[in-house]
C-alpha cells in the first residue's frame, strides 16, 4: 500500500501526463463520462440551460499595473462543470487578472475533474504541474488537519456562521497553516450545504439511511458520519461519483443542490433529502513556488482578486442553491423536506462523531467554533 507521500508523488506524475494530453487534445478527461459540446458529462444536453437569475459580477476595482512584469499562463483546475457558481467565479478571477495587468496574465479554466480530481490537483500544484485549483476543504486535511472541524455534522446551522467562522482570524490560520506544504492558500470559498440523494426511496431520518451504499469524499470523518448512521459508506474522488451511480456501485452520494444539478446526477438519483448534514467550504490554491517567484505586485493582484472571487462566490452559490432545489424537483427528483424532528433525530444519531474526533481535530479549534456560531444565532 503507496504511502500518501508516495502516493501523491506517483500521483503528481500521472497528473503532469494527463494535463498535458488534455491540454494538447483539448478533450475531456474528466470523471464525468466523456462529452461532446455544451453538456454536463453525461451525453445528453444539460439540463441547466439558463442559469438562475444571478447577480453579474461586481465591476472590476483596483490598480491597473501597466509595468510589464512579465507574461503568465495560469492553469486553473475544478472538479465541477462549466454551469456551476465556482467555475463562474474563476471566470471573475481570469478577468480581474486579465484586466488588471492588461492582458499579462491569463487565466486557462478545466473544468469538470478533467485535470485530475481534488486530491491529485492539490499535488499538481505541489509538483509545479497545475498552477491554480479549488477543492472542498474535506480532502485538504492531510495537508491541513484543523480543517476537519468543517467535516463535523451539522456545525455550521446558517450561511452567516459560516462566513463568520471562515472569514475569522482562526479561518486566516488554517489559510496560513498551508505554509510550506508547496500550496498557497489564498481564500475560502463556499461549496455549500450538502444534502443526501440516492437511487432507492426517499429518507425522511436516520432509519431510511440503514445499508444505503453512500458515495463520501475522501475522508474519514465523512466516512464515520455515514457509518454511524448506518449506511456504508464508500470514499471516492468526485470525477467518478456520476459513473459509480450510474452503474450501480453506490446508491447515492450527498452534494449542495447546485452541484446535484450541474453535475446532472439527477439522471441516476430520484430521491433527493435536503438533509443540510455539513457545510462544506472550497479553497481557492495556487502553487506556492509559482506565487513566490512571481512580482510582489502580481502576488497582492492575485490575493486580491481570490478575495473578490470569493465574495462573489458566496453570492452566486446562495443564489443558485434554493433555484437548483427546484430545478431539480422539475427535472422528477422526488425531494424531502426533512422535519425538525428528524433534523434532531440526525443531530442526535451523529453526536458520537464530536466525539471520535473533537481531540484528533482539538478540543480549542471545536470549541472556539461552537463559540462563534452561538454568537452569530444567539443574536
Ligand atoms: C469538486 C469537489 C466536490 C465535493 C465532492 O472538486 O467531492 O463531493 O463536494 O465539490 O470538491
Amino acid at each position: 500500500m503507496l504511502n500518501g507521500r508516495w502516493r501523491f508523488a506517483i500521483g503528481g506524475v500521472i497528473v503532469s501526463f494527463v494535463f498535458v494530453f488534455v491540454s494538447a487534445c483539448g478533450g475531456d478527461f474528466g470523471g464525468q463520462p466523456a462529452d461532446e459540446g455544451e453538456d454536463g458529462g453525461n451525453g445528453e444536453s444539460a439540463s441547466v440551460e439558463e442559469g438562475p437569475d444571478l447577480t453579474p459580477p461586481p465591476e472590476i476595482e483596483g490598480e491597473v499595473i501597466s509595468e510589464d512584469l512579465g507574461e503568465y499562463t495560469i492553469n486553473f483546475g475544478i472538479g465541477l462543470a462549466e454551469e456551476s457558481p465556482q467555475y463562474q467565479s474563476v471566470e471573475y478571477f481570469r478577468d480581474i487578472l486579465d484586466e488588471r495587468t492588461e492582458g499579462r496574465i491569463q487565466v486557462e479554466i478545466f473544468p469538470n475533474s478533467q485535470v485530475g480530481d481534488d486530491l491529485q490537483m492539490m499535488n499538481a500544484l505541489q509538483s509545479g504541474s497545475l498552477e491554480m485549483t479549488y477543492p472542498s476543504t474535506s480532502p485538504a486535511t492531510g495537508i491541513v488537519p484543523e480543517l476537519a472541524v468543517f467535516d463535523l455534522p451539522f456545525l455550521l446551522p446558517s450561511t452567516e456562521s459560516a462566513d463568520e467562522v471562515l472569514d475569522s482570524e482562526l479561518g486566516q490560520e488554517m489559510l496560513d497553516e498551508f505554509e510550506g506544504s508547496g500550496i498557497k492558500a489564498l481564500a475560502f470559498a463556499e461549496n455549500g450545504y450538502r444534502q443526501l440523494t440516492n437511487s432507492q426511496g426517499p429518507v425522511e431520518g436516520p432509519d431510511d439511511v440503514s445499508g444505503l451504499a453512500v458515495r463520501v469524499m475522501e475522508n474519514e470523518i465523512q466516512v464515520e458520519i455515514w457509518r454511524t448512521l448506518g449506511a456504508n459508506p464508500t470514499s471516492m474522488a468526485f470525477g467518478e461519483v456520476f459513473s459509480a451511480m450510474e452503474q450501480g456501485v453506490v446508491d447515492g452520494q450527498e452534494n449542495p443542490w447546485s452541484t446535484i444539478l450541474t453535475s446532472n446526477f439527477y439522471e441516476v438519483q430520484d430521491y433527493g433529502s435536503e438533509t443540510r448534514h455539513v457545510y462544506t467550504p472550497f479553497v481557492i490554491m495556487i502553487g506556492e513556488d509559482y506565487y513566490n517567484d512571481m512580482p510582489e505586485e502580481y502576488q497582492t493582484l492575485i490575493q486580491e482578486a481570490a478575495e473578490d472571487t470569493r465574495d462573489y462566490e458566496r453570492v452566486i452559490s446562495r443564489e443558485y442553491d434554493q433555484w437548483s432545489k427546484e430545478q431539480l424537483e422539475a427535472q422528477g427528483m422526488e425531494v424531502t423536506e426533512i422535519s425538525d424532528e428528524q433534523l434532531a433525530e440526525f443531530q442526535d444519531a451523529t453526536q458520537p462523531v464530536y466525539d471520535q474526533f473533537s481531540d484528533e481535530i482539538g478540543e480549542d479549534i471545536v470549541q472556539q467554533v461552537q463559540d462563534m456560531v452561538e454568537e452569530v444565532e444567539g443574536q
